[in-house]
């Protein structure tokens, strides 16, 4: 049988070969051209804080596409395990709409994370569409994208990033709440920093989450330990102020041999390890 990669295998390939460590973002060259009957003009996901009213075209000239903020009505608190009504209301008839939730936070909108918002809209008149949040999905900060585009254009599982002639797109972020125990308790340096590593374990990546609370421009070192606590690697990944990051590490040429491994991370003035467990 092949054997699974480790996060431990590939940070360590990682930090051999710094090239494959790069900060990741989500798809933006999304073209459209919003008109005032095929934008997105009313969001609401049912009996959360999400409630974005006659917003109308972010845009009439450029790319229609907005990112809101993570804060008050632009944004929603969700359980993994539950399902959510999400309302949206197009001002035009014939309109094509889907939703997409980045529930691995791998900054990709896969197809399995799609739900068709509507086929084929009536003027103003809102549409609903059902969608539950994986037991699996991961805990944290999570991309939400809708997209409205005209009628005889696909708008379907795999045009999350697809450049359209028509239509506005919208990105907003959620907190998901996983009770199934995957989030990173950290209580001895929560005031310092924070590490969060997933998925776990790891196969082909892994991302790297992490929080720096100051903005004195702090180099973060990330290393790596085997159980009896020999250093395997060590890398400077960059100097970083006040914010959260997420960094995604590929698989490179990996030299390790999967098991145990720990994962430090250095801000300066906090240090945080991870026990990592290889995969099968
Ligand atoms: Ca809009
Ligand atoms: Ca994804």
């Amino acid at each position: 049988m092949k054997s699974k990669k480790t996060f431990g295998l590939l940070l360590a390939a990682t930090l051999a070969g710094s090239s494959a460590l790069y900060a990741q973002s989500y798809c933006t060259s999304l073209g459209g051209n919003c008109t005032i009957i095929d934008n997105i003009n009313d969001v609401e996901l049912i009996g959360t804080t999400l409630i974005n009213l006659n917003t109308h075209c972010a845009n009439l000239t450029g790319a229609s596409y907005s990112v809101y903020p993570a804060t008050g009505n632009t944004t929603a608190t969700l359980t993994a395990g539950n399902s959510y009504q999400l309302v949206v209301t197009i001002p035009a008839p014939s309109r094509k709409t889907s939703v997409w939730i980045d529930y691995n936070q791998d900054f990709v909108f896969d197809a399995s994370e799609w739900t068709q918002v509507a086929l084929s809209s009536t003027d103003s008149v809102p549409d609903t569409c059902t969608f539950t949040v994986p037991s699996n999905a991961l805990p944290g900060a999570t991309r939400m994208r809708i997209r409205s585009r005209a009628s005889l254009s696909s708008n379907g599982p795999n045009d999350a990033c697809t450049s359209f002639a028509t239509g506005e797109t919208e990105d907003y972020t959620v907190t998901i709440i996983n009770t199934g125990g995957a989030s990173i308790q950290n209580p001895e340096n929560q005031a310092q920093a924070s590490l969060q590593i997933y998925p776990d374990p790891a196969t082909s990546y892994f991302i790297l989450c992490f929080n720096v609370t100051d903005n004195t421009g702090r180099d973060v070192v990330v290393s790596v330990y085997d159980l009896p606590g020999n250093k395997v690697c060590e890398e400077n990944i960059g100097r970083y102020n006040k914010g959260y990051y997420r960094k995604r590490i590929e698989a490179g040429a990996l030299k390790l041999s999967p098991g145990i491994y720990f994962v430090r991370l250095n801000s300066g003035r906090g240090q945080v390890a991870r026990v990592v467990i290889a995969g099968e």
